[in-house]
């Protein structure tokens, strides 16, 4: 059965086509820097977004329907699958990227559960064998059930606690039979409302504990892909303990996890901790753990996590800036955790809003790849520290220089007379002179 009727196969047409149903940007087989672009941007469908969320918010039921015709909830994940793939071959996108709970529906006890995800992994594999499209990573749904309420790895309660390891568990089994590339952590309920009633450390040494239990489960069960925490400031916790990438870094070394994790990094959640996208992956990728991203955007006006297919093409630019910086993707790859505003709710909105996140990034390839080979910017901030490379600026690099050395040199010096302008205006010309 075929389930978006109306859309065709999506093809790249160019930027001149006034096809609503056609890419402008995202040529799939362009080379582009030595790969495609369909290699560089590895894009992945989110699964919870995509095929389940009908569009409720605090105040209003959904708007659109995701029932795929089916009344019993395994019948409904069974054609929910289906569609899941058509869409992913119509868009032209490789990868998906689920929680467990998104692809088959809790039973009555964790056991019947467990069969369920069974009956859909079993389904999942037949239709990725069929299709040749990848899981790009699992996930386990610790955070929607009222079990959660006090959150899983970090919850007071260690019934709590246990019924998440085994969720997890079986999480990375799926993950594993469906040869996916990365599990993902993203500690929704990992954090606290008040310290009033909160054990912060206990709290922290267990998440550790975790995800020390699952990285060594899952490698024992000979999962190679790779393991990433995904920061994010609060929401629906008022704090959350994956704070931001430099939090995240900081607790990763001082429980000795921080060669089993690298980081998924989300737009909004980066703006939610005040800091650019690009921040958040540049602090990634000076520290060696830039591993994928979840690729959306916030509104900047609003507080929480808007979860707005990407379309801000500098943004896009200077993401794919430090990806292409910090040598592409391996096993990460730009997921769509972004859904359709409210009032987009057919699922020809679905199909438009991925073709303008697809093109955005496609753009923000082109114009990264544009940055680099004209080498003005890269040019300016290596020049802009050229004192370091020479005279007392490459004793401090080497460590080679003491304190009473430096002030031995400023003496002598008298005042500091040349600084040179960091030219911020100039350099943000450029970007414009390079985009458009
Ligand atoms: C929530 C969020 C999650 C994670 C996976 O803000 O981003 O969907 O990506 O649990
Ligand atoms: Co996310």
């Amino acid at each position: 059965m075929e389930y978006f009727v109306n859309i065709p196969k999506i093809k790249y047409e160019g930027k001149e086509s006034t096809n609503p149903l056609s890419f402008k940007f995202y040529n799939p087989d362009e080379v582009i820097a030595g790969k495609t672009m369909r290699e560089h941007l590895r894009f992945a469908m989110s699964y919870w977004h995509t095929m389940c969320a009908e569009g409720s918010d605090m105040f209003g039921v959904g708007t659109g329907d995701k029932s795929y015709g089916a009344t019993d909830p395994m019948e409904q994940a069974k054609n929910k699958a289906y569609a899941a793939f058509e869409l992913m071959e119509k868009l032209d996108i490789d990868y998906y990227c689920f929680h467990d709970r998104d692809i088959a529906p809790e039973g009555a006890t964790l056991a019947e559960t467990n069969a369920r995800l069974d009956e859909i992994a079993d389904l999942l594999e037949e239709l990725m064998k069929k299709s040749g499209k990848k899981l790009l990573w699992g996930t386990a749904n610790c955070f929607g059930n009222k079990r959660y309420m006090h959150g899983a790895g970090t919850a007071p309660n260690a019934d709590v606690f246990a019924f998440a390891a085994a969720q997890i568990k079986k999480a990375i089994e799926i993950t594993v039979k469906l040869g996916g590339e990365g599990y993902v952590f993203w500690g929704g309920r990992e954090g606290y409302e008040t310290l009033l009633n909160t054990n912060m450390a206990l709290e922290q040494d267990n998440m550790a504990r975790l995800m020390r239990m699952a990285v060594d489960y899952a490698r024992s069960i000979g999962f190679t892909g790779d393991f990433y925490i995904e920061p994010k400031p609060k929401e629906p916790t008022k704090h959350q303990y994956d704070f931001d990438v430099a939090t995240v870094l900081a607790f990763l070394r001082k429980y000795g996890l921080d060669k089993d994790f690298k980081m998924n990094v989300e737009a909004n959640h980066a703006t939610l901790a005040a800091h650019t996208f690009q921040h958040e992956l540049r602090v990634a990728r000076d520290n060696g753990a830039f591993g994928s991203i979840d690729a959306n955007q916030g509104d900047m006006l609003l507080g929480w996590d808007t979860d707005q297919f990407p379309t801000n093409v500098y943004e896009t630019a200077l993401c794919m800036y430090e990806v292409l910086k910090a040598g592409g993707f391996t096993k990460g790859g730009l997921n769509f955790d972004a859904k359709t505003r409210r009032g987009s709710n057919t699922a020809e909105d679905i199909f438009l809003a991925y073709i303008a996140g697809m093109d955005a990034f496609a753009l923000g390839l082109r114009i990264a790849d544009k940055m680099i080979r004209d080498g003005r910017i890269d040019k300016f901030v290596d020049d802009r520290y050229a004192s370091y490379k020479t005279g007392i600026g490459k004793k401090i690099v080497d460590g080679t220089v003491t304190m009473a050395e430096l002030e031995a040199y400023a003496l002598e010096m008298g005042d500091v007379t040349t600084n040179i302008s960091g030219k911020q205006e100039y350099l943000e010309g450029v970007m414009n002179a390079l985009m458009f």
